[in-house]
């Protein structure tokens, strides 16, 4: 791999940390924080309000027996690791966020919030969980509208009409920039693996100046672009190729892509949190802000809603476009609606004639070798 492309993907790889010391600064130059958990955020408000909006969901088990003082052991680790970072102030973010947004997605992340409640100023949006009633989206404007006065008052900040879609533009650009970088994916033989294209989409989390990482991503894309043009593949064009649905997978990254890919297999898209399902669709512009973004953001197609369809049209579409042969679905531990939703997608993919394996795992190490074997297992069916 060439240099700058390698000296690019570790900035974005480290961006979690190096995140740490920039909101040191930030916050001893006297700007805001808001710590977010959840894609539903419309973090285009925050922006409105003059904060920066962070990535809170933890993703590693390191505070886990801190949270299971209060937390019950058989929940899933994402929640107990995000709250047992409020609890021992490990986490940067979390200890220098002015105020943490919450939604009302699934069971356990709601409960928890009260208790987080105790410690943070959090501010949870109650989200419909069934898009087709008529009443949803009313419901979800009038939410947004709650967090704008919730953001105006704390941060003593006016939201007019003119910043909020300054902030929808700039959240745009940040997404349609992500989207040609994910759709690298397609390109065969492979010219990006999936374990780097990860490490991008969850670097830009961490990251303030967007502007500077569109830049940065635009580079990326140019690059691996010259890589295929000099058939410098990752991959043989008969490579498996694997399309990744499910939970978000910040805490089990090595546990899962790593051996796919070891295995001769490569992941060519995501369809998760930190991919198609946060990224795929804008903000509209040319309507009234807030019912835009009620639009895009009840429009994500997560398991907590009843019914979900869009989740299984979404895949459907990606195994069409990238090519994919396979379809590997990562279930956090004690994640009832994604668990649930197991059977819906696996009827969903055998109609179909494709390939479906469904793998539950936490972020301790102890299944990392049964994990590995089913991986491998699968992948040679393929
Ligand atoms: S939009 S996926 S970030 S809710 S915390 S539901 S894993 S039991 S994170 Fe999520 Fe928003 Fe949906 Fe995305 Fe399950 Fe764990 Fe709940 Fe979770």
């Amino acid at each position: 791999m060439d240099q700058k492309l390698e000296s690019k993907l570790q900035e974005f790889s480290e961006a979690r940390r190096n995140g740490f010391l920039k909101v040191k600064e930030f916050k001893d130059r006297g700007e805001n924080i808001v710590g977010i958990f959840c894609t539903y955020t419309p973090k285009e408000l925050v922006y409105a309000a003059g904060a920066y909006p962070v990535s809170l969901c933890s993703i590693s088990e390191e505070t886990i027996p801190a949270s299971e003082k209060h937390l019950p052991k058989n929940l899933c680790p994402l929640i107990k690791a995000s709250y047992g970072f409020a609890l021992t102030d490990k986490c940067p973010y979390m200890y220098f966020s002015d105020l943490v947004i919450g939604e009302t997605t699934c069971d356990g992340k709601k409960k928890m919030y009260e208790y987080l409640g105790e410690i943070k100023d959090v501010h949870v949006m109650q989200l419909p969980h069934n898009r087709e009633n008529k009443f949803a989206q009313k419901m979800w404007e009038e939410e947004i509208r709650v967090l704008k006065n919730k953001l105006e008052e704390k941060f003593n900040s006016e939201i007019t009409e003119e910043k909020l879609k300054e902030a929808i533009k700039l959240c745009n650009e940040e997404r349609e920039v992500l989207k040609e970088f994910y759709s690298l994916g397609k390109m065969v033989p492979p010219v990006i693996s999936g374990y780097e294209m990860q490490k991008v989409l969850q670097g830009v989390n961490y990251t303030f100046d967007k502007k500077e990482q569109n830049e940065n991503v635009r580079r990326l894309i140019e690059n691996y672009k010259k890589k295929y043009e000099n058939k410098e593949y990752v991959a043989s064009e008969n490579a498996p190729r694997i399309l990744i649905t499910g939970c978000p997978l910040g805490g089990v990254v090595d546990k899962i892509i790593k051996p796919i890919e070891e295995a001769g297999a490569i992941v060519v898209a995501y369809e998760n949190c930190s991919g198609a399902k946060n990224l795929e669709e804008l903000v509209d512009e040319t309507i009234d802000p807030i019912e835009a973004l009620g639009k895009k953001y009840l429009n994500i197609p997560c398991s907590i809603m009843s019914p979900n369809t869009g989740r299984n049209e979404m895949i459907e579409r990606l195994v069409d476009e990238y090519k994919v042969d396979g379809v590997i679905e990562i279930v956090l531990q004690s994640c009832h609606t994604y668990a649930v939703e197991t059977h819906s997608v696996r009827r969903f993919l055998n109609e179909r004639a494709i390939p479906f394996m469904s793998l539950e795992t936490d972020y301790s190490q102890s299944d990392n070798g049964q994990v590995k074997t089913r991986l491998e297992a699968f992948i040679e069916m393929l």
